[in-house]
């Protein structure tokens, strides 16, 4: 199922030109607004005018996160706040909240690209949408509300948390379809098997999982443990929320909503722009969003971008799962780990849960990994001698994959924490 034929299966020349005519738009309209702008272009020495192809994007400034906090609340809102019709934050785990101001047309385009979202995914009217992100001033919970409704489904806004009640609305309103973060998922599907239910049993056939990262190994965790489709939404509150790009039946990359959102990638470290097949740090110019456009934003997050024919008929630029995010990366022992590599070599060993956390300590001058994964309980019961010989199993897997050694240590069932939104996986002891 396809929401938005024209754009999701334009051809590339014509996506092209539509883009030069957005982008030359929003610069300009920037650039008259918000002496931020102003200031950062002119020195840089461009103009809008001076855009004429879409190459020239590469002369624009980048805006980078500390930006949005020096300007926080509203100092990148490039209308006056009677044109602003909703406020949405995210909290990040430093500084000053980073916030996204909306007008009423930014909030329909909004919904015109979750919507895309959902219908990549197979969810359509007839479906019943329990939608288990948080609702309120993060975008999951809203961003996807918006785009149910828009379509037609029948939503149960049951926003995360209370995760018995989770179960019992999947099974006594029947549920189809389920968005929450994928961790959260695996915190769902735990909880059912506690209660007895089967979700697998149940109507519940998609998920529209996202707002973290998550290997190919957990998607099909997930898809097992909860007898589903499991779908991906990629976002952040920067660029709208969600919506930003979502995968498709082809399960082979994410198509970026590149009629509203731009997307390249950069060297984090020379900040040159990387040809497509490269993996660097996703940067986003939104040109379409008139609240808080945003010229060449520097996500991050660690990706790839592609173009080329995708089974399911959308030209829409594709990124690869999100590797990472350049704050996460470790180096351990010199070398560059992603929590990502840790997590897909745990979901293939069959006597632990798909719930662990990485910490990292301090080791003389250099900072070394422990990786605490739970045991299965009915492994967890085989005693000490059989616990040491899976974990050095496991330290012997990640040193043959990743070329690092770790501290592997098998957790007693349910020690580790559950999410019910953003999962915290890594801990940072070295200052303890
Ligand atoms: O997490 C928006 C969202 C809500 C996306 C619901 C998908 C579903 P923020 O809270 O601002 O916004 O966090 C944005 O989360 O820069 C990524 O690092 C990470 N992230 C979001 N989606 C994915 C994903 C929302 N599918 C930050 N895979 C982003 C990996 C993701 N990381």
């Amino acid at each position: 199922m396809i929401w938005n034929e024209k754009f999701e299966t334009m051809s590339d020349d014509e996506m092209a030109d539509f883009q030069l005519e957005k982008l030359k738009e929003t610069t300009a309209w920037v650039y008259d607004r918000l002496p931020f702008y102003k200031r950062k272009l002119d020195e840089k020495g461009v103009h809008p005018d001076d855009i004429k192809d879409l190459s020239d994007l590469g002369k624009l400034p980048f805006t980078v996160k500390t930006d949005l906090r020096d300007n926080y609340p509203f100092g990148l809102c490039a209308v006056p706040m009677t044109e602003v019709v909703r406020v949405h934050a995210s909290s990040g785990t430093t500084g000053k909240p980073i916030t996204g101001p909306y007008t009423a047309a930014d909030l329909d385009q909004w919904a015109d690209c979750m919507a895309r979202n959902f219908y990549a995914a197979g969810v359509g009217p007839e479906d019943i949408f329990q939608n288990a992100y948080g609702m309120g001033l993060f975008t999951g919970g809203l961003g996807f509300h918006q785009a149910a409704s828009k379509i037609g489904c029948t939503i149960v806004p049951a926003s995360s948390g209370m995760t018995e009640r989770q179960v019992t609305l999947i099974q006594d309103f029947g549920a189809t379809s389920i968005g929450c973060t994928p961790s959260y998922a695996l915190t769902i599907a735990e909880k059912a098997r506690d209660m007895g239910v089967d979700l697998r049993e149940l109507p519940l056939r998609v998920g529209i999982f996202g707002a973290e990262p998550w290997t190919e190994e957990m998607r099909r965790e997930i898809e097992e443990r909860m007898g589903i489709n499991a779908h991906e939404a990629y976002g952040l509150t920067e660029l709208m929320g969600p919506g930003v790009s979502f995968d498709c039946e082809a399960k082979d990359g994410l198509h970026v909503n590149e009629d509203h959102i731009m997307a390249e990638v950069i060297d984090p470290i020379t900040e040159e722009v990387l040809p497509h097949g490269t993996q660097g740090e996703l940067i986003f110019t939104a040109i379409q969003r008139r609240a808080m456009p945003m010229i060449r934003y520097r996500t991050r997050d660690i990706t790839t971008l592609r173009r080329e024919k995708c089974a399911c008929g959308r030209t829409l630029v594709k990124m690869d799962k999100i590797y990472g995010r350049s704050d996460d990366m470790l180096i351990i022992s010199g070398v560059n780990v992603f929590p990502s590599q840790i997590e897909a070599i745990l979901l293939e060993v069959p006597e632990v849960e798909p719930q662990y956390v990485l910490i990292i300590r301090k080791k003389g001058y250099l900072d070394a990994l422990s990786v605490d994964v739970e045991a299965r309980p009915e492994v967890y019961d085989l005693g000490e001698e059989k616990l040491k010989e899976i974990e050095k199993k496991i330290v012997d897997k990640i040193r043959g994959t990743v070329g690092i050694g770790v501290a592997v240590r098998l957790v007693p069932p349910k020690s580790i924490e559950r999410s019910e939104g953003k999962a915290k996986r890594v801990f940072d002891a070295r200052n303890m």
